[in-house]
């Protein structure tokens, strides 16, 4: 997977370095194209922003150092889709992440200011997508996140232990809770199947619980979501136990 970021501030993306992206990139299945619209000034000034037509605060990016940028980018990236993080765009979620990694690259223009000129996107921008409902100073951090859910997804970035599947949200639940050493944690106990050996059985609780807490927590997850006869009933008995443990205490 290809992935070219169009940024004012590449050494930002010095942090896709580590960890799971980090070991795509080293690893083949994925390279980092970084490209500086300033790069592609003319002025002695080198600069980037200019003021909105119609005024207001705030100052908006240049045309020309982006047109430039660009041009470029897609000339080494030609079959990547032009990607404009912006709280305007289509929400990203894990269907998005699934659909961008089965594409060859992905070119992501991270803008900073108050934006860029609307003409620079009818004419050079294919899709714009936002990664949720708040602001950010800038598409960089959207970029990384979005790079990020799709790297996990490449063929070979997770180990089988780590197999995407098993991830929170590709069974379109919540994920059960975790433990791992010491079974007594200052009286606070392992919940017992975990240690029984049992392993039907310990995969039903699991199922459970994420069915508990989806319900709990995402209940609009859960009316996205068919369940199974067997996840109904679980659910049910998690209600059931769950009732009867708020009305007790
Ligand atoms: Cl993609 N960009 C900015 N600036 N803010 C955001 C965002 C993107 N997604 C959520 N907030």
């Amino acid at each position: 997977m290809r992935f070219d970021v169009i940024s004012l501030f590449p050494e930002m993306f010095k942090a896709a370095e580590h960890g799971v992206t980090g070991k795509a990139l080293q690893g083949k299945q994925a390279s980092l194209h970084l490209w500086n619209p300033r790069d592609y000034t003319k002025d002695n000034h080198r600069t980037v922003d200019d003021r909105p037509y119609g005024g207001g605060p705030g100052m908006v990016m240049k045309v020309d150092p982006l047109k430039a940028v660009l041009q470029q980018a897609r000339q080494a990236a030609p079959d990547s889709r032009v990607i404009y993080l912006t709280p305007q765009g289509q929400r990203f979620d894990q269907k998005a992440a699934r659909e961008m990694a089965k594409r060859s690259g992905i070119m992501l223009l991270a803008g900073r200011y108050e934006g860029i000129d609307e003409r620079l996107i009818d004419c050079c921008v294919d899709e714009e997508w936002s990664i949720g409902d708040y602001v950010l100073s800038g598409g960089e951090l959207a970029a990384m996140v979005i790079m990020d859910a799709v790297t996990r997804l490449l063929p070979g970035v997770l180990g089988h232990a780590e197999s995407a599947e098993q991830d929170s949200y590709m069974n379109g639940l919540l994920d059960f809770p975790q433990y791992t050493r010491p079974d007594d944690l200052d009286g606070r106990s392992v919940p017992e199947v975990l240690l029984s050996g049992d392993h039907a059985a310990i995969e039903r609780w699991r199922l459970q619980q994420a069915l508990g807490r989806t319900w709990l927590r995402r209940p609009d997850l859960l009316e996205q979501r068919e369940l199974s006869a067997e996840e109904q009933r679980l659910l049910e008995e998690f209600i059931r136990t769950h009732q009867g443990a708020s009305a007790s205490s």
